[in-house]
C-alpha cells in the first residue's frame, strides 16, 4: 500500500512523523484505529447508521454531533443536511420546528464535502446545511440591492448553533443556507440565550472555532447577522470563506460582531450581502482583524461594505472594497486603521483609492461555473496590471495555523489563497481573497463530466473514471503552475489510472484536455 517514495521520505523524518504515519496506515488498512472518525451521509440509508464506515455513516448530521467524544473529527459527505433537534430538552415551544438547529458545545472536527468512495474532500460537491426545513426549495434572486429570499417563511430560526468552543475546534467545507430568524423571542442553548430574530446562519456564543473554507449563502434575519452572529467573546478564525446573498432588514447582511467579539478574518469574500446598516459587516464593541479580504457589492443605504459602531476599531489589512455605496462608515467613536486597502471611497489611512472596478469579473462572482472556489471565479484581480496585484504587504499574512499544505509547517504564512493559488505568487501576495494567477487558462467548453470522474485513489494513483468520448490528456499542475505530471488516453476507454508516486503530498490542479478543445480543470489532494 505504501509505495518505495514514500517509505524513503519516512525515513528521513522524525519518529514522532513515523508513528504519526504508522497510525494513518493502520486506518487505511481499517485494521485498527484509536482515533476513529465519525462518518455522516445522507445517502447511506443501507447501512447500520452508526458512524463507523461511509457504508454504516448517520444519515443525520446532529446525531453524530451529540454521539461524538470531544476532539473527535466528523466526516459529512457532500449533500443536503437539515437540523432534525431543538437545541434544549425543554424547549420553550417543543411544537416548534423552526427552533430546530444544529448544535454543539464540545470542541469537534467537522468536516464537510467528501465524496465517500474516495475518502476525499471536493469544495466543489459541497454538504450542505440547509434551514430549509419545510423543503419547498427557498429561492434567492439578485445580489446586493436587488436581493431577494422566497420561500424561507418556515425555515428554522437558524441553521447552527455553537457555544464555549475554542479554536480546537473546527468547521471545514460547508455550505451553511436558508435560515431565517424573522421570530421573536428567543430559544436556549445550555442555559444561553438565543434570539429568534438574530443569525439565520451560524450563531456562535461565547464561541470561537476555526472556520475553514465555508459558503455562507441566502441566510436571512430581521435583526442583527443574516449569515453569522458572533457574540459575548466569540472570536473565531474565519479562512478561505464567502459569504454571499445573506440579508437582514437591521444590522450585518454577513456577519454581525456584538460585545467583544472580534473574528480574525482572512482571505474571505462578502459579496452581495444586504442590510439597513451594515451590509458586509456590523460591529457593535468589537474589533475584528480582517486580512486578504474582499468586500464586493454588499448593499445597504450606509455602511455597505462595513459599518463600525460603539467604540469598534477593526484592524484591515490586504483587503479591497468596491461597489458597495459607502466601503466603511464609522460611528460612535469607532475607528478603522491598517495598510495595503483599496476602497472605492474610504479615504482613511493605509486605504488606496479605486478609480475602476478591480476585478476579472466582478458581475459573476462565482464565475460561468455557477460555483465558489474555482478558477473562473469574478472576484480575482482583473490582470498582472490591476491596481490590487502585488500590493499586499506580506508580512501581514497570518500563519498557517490550519496546515493548509499538510506540510506540517504552521508557522509559515497561510500558503494559499480562497481558490489554492499559491498567496504570494510573482512580486508580492495579492490585495484581497484571491491571488492574480497568469497560468490559468479559462475554460470556456467544459468536458461532459457527467459520467466523468476523477480522483486521487489510494496512495499516490490518479484514477479517471468514465468514458472518454475523445483522447483525453490530464496534465498535474503545482500550484505554482508547474507541469508535474502528464498522461494520454485514447478514446473510449473507461478507467485509467496515472501513477503520481514521484509527486510529494499536497494539493494539484488536474487539467484534462480531449481531442475536442474540452477541458475539465479540478483541485485534488494527492496523498
Ligand atoms: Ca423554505
Ligand atoms: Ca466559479
Ligand atoms: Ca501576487
Ligand atoms: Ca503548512
Amino acid at each position: 500500500m505504501m509505495n518505495q517514495n514514500k517509505l524513503k521520505m519516512m525515513t528521513t523524518k522524525n519518529y514522532k512523523i513515523l508513528k504519526t504515519l504508522a497510525v494513518f496506515i493502520f486506518m487505511g488498512c481499517s485494521v485498527l484505529s484509536t482515533q476513529a472518525q465519525i462518518y455522516v451521509d445522507v445517502a447511506a440509508t443501507t447501512g447500520a447508521n452508526d458512524g463507523s464506515s461511509w457504508s454504516d455513516a448517520y444519515t443525520d448530521l446532529q446525531p453524530a454531533l451529540d454521539a461524538a467524544a470531544e476532539n473527535a473529527e466528523i466526516r459529512v459527505a457532500a449533500g443536503t443536511y437539515y437540523p432534525t433537534e431543538i437545541p434544549d430538552e425543554t424547549p420553550v415551544d417543543s411544537n416548534n420546528k423552526r427552533e430546530k438547529a444544529f448544535h454543539f458545545n464540545k470542541d469537534l472536527v467537522l468536516k464537510g464535502s467528501y465524496n465517500p468512495e474516495t475518502d476525499t474532500q471536493d469544495f466543489t460537491n459541497r454538504s450542505i446545511l440547509s434551514g430549509d426545513i419545510d423543503d419547498d426549495d427557498d429561492v434567492i434572486t439578485g445580489s446586493g440591492s436587488t436581493l431577494i429570499i422566497e420561500k424561507n417563511t418556515d425555515n428554522a430560526y437558524h441553521v447552527l448553533i455553537t457555544a464555549d468552543l475554542t479554536a480546537a475546534a473546527q468547521i471545514e467545507g460547508f455550505m451553511i443556507t436558508g435560515g431565517n430568524a424573522n421570530g421573536f423571542g428567543s430559544i436556549s442553548y445550555i442555559g444561553k440565550t438565543f434570539f429568534k430574530n438574530s443569525s439565520g446562519g451560524m450563531y456562535n456564543y461565547s464561541s470561537s472555532p476555526s472556520i475553514v473554507n465555508m459558503v455562507f449563502h441566502g441566510n436571512a434575519t430581521t435583526n442583527n447577522g443574516g449569515a453569522m452572529r458572533n457574540t459575548t467573546f466569540s472570536s473565531p478564525s474565519i479562512v478561505n470563506c464567502v459569504f454571499s446573498e445573506n440579508a437582514t432588514t437591521n444590522n450585518g447582511g454577513g456577519v454581525y460582531n456584538n460585545t467583544s467579539s472580534s473574528p480574525n478574518i482572512v482571505n474571505t469574500v462578502f459579496s452581495g450581502n444586504l442590510a439597513q446598516l451594515g451590509g458586509g459587516m456590523y460591529n457593535n464593541l468589537s474589533s475584528p482583524s480582517i486580512v486578504n479580504s474582499t468586500f464586493s457589492e454588499n448593499s445597504e443605504p450606509t455602511g455597505g461594505g462595513i459599518r463600525n459602531s460603539n467604540s469598534s476599531a477593526p484592524t484591515i489589512y490586504n483587503s479591497v472594497f468596491y461597489g458597495n455605496g459607502v466601503d466603511i462608515e464609522n460611528s460612535a467613536s469607532s475607528s478603522t486603521t491598517g495598510g495595503n486597502n483599496f476602497s472605492e471611497n474610504f479615504t482613511g489611512t493605509g486605504f488606496t483609492a479605486l478609480g475602476a472596478d478591480p476585478f476579472l469579473d466582478s458581475a459573476n462572482p462565482k464565475g460561468a461555473d455557477g460555483v465558489w472556489f474555482t478558477t473562473d471565479d469574478g472576484l480575482q484581480p482583473s490582470s498582472a496590471s490591476s491596481p490590487i496585484t502585488d500590493a499586499g504587504d506580506a508580512t501581514k499574512l497570518p500563519s498557517d495555523t490550519s496546515d493548509f499544505d499538510k506540510d506540517e509547517d504552521v508557522t509559515e504564512a497561510i500558503p494559499f489563497d480562497i481558490i489554492g493559488h499559491s498567496r504570494e505568487l510573482n512580486a508580492s501576495v495579492d490585495a484581497g481573497a484571491f491571488e492574480f494567477d497568469s497560468n490559468v487558462v479559462l475554460s470556456v467548453k467544459e468536458i461532459d463530466s457527467s459520467s466523468l470522474d476523477i480522483y486521487s485513489s489510494g496512495y499516490k494513483t490518479l484514477v479517471i473514471h468514465g468514458v472518454l468520448d475523445a483522447k483525453t490528456t490530464a496534465n498535474v499542475y503545482s500550484l505554482q503552475g508547474k507541469l508535474v505530471a502528464s498522461k494520454t488516453f485514447n478514446k473510449f476507454s473507461t478507467s485509467n489510472s496515472l501513477d503520481v508516486s514521484m509527486l510529494s503530498t499536497g494539493i494539484y490542479i488536474v487539467k484534462m484536455y480531449n481531442a475536442n478543445h474540452q477541458v475539465q480543470t479540478k483541485k485534488l489532494f494527492i496523498q
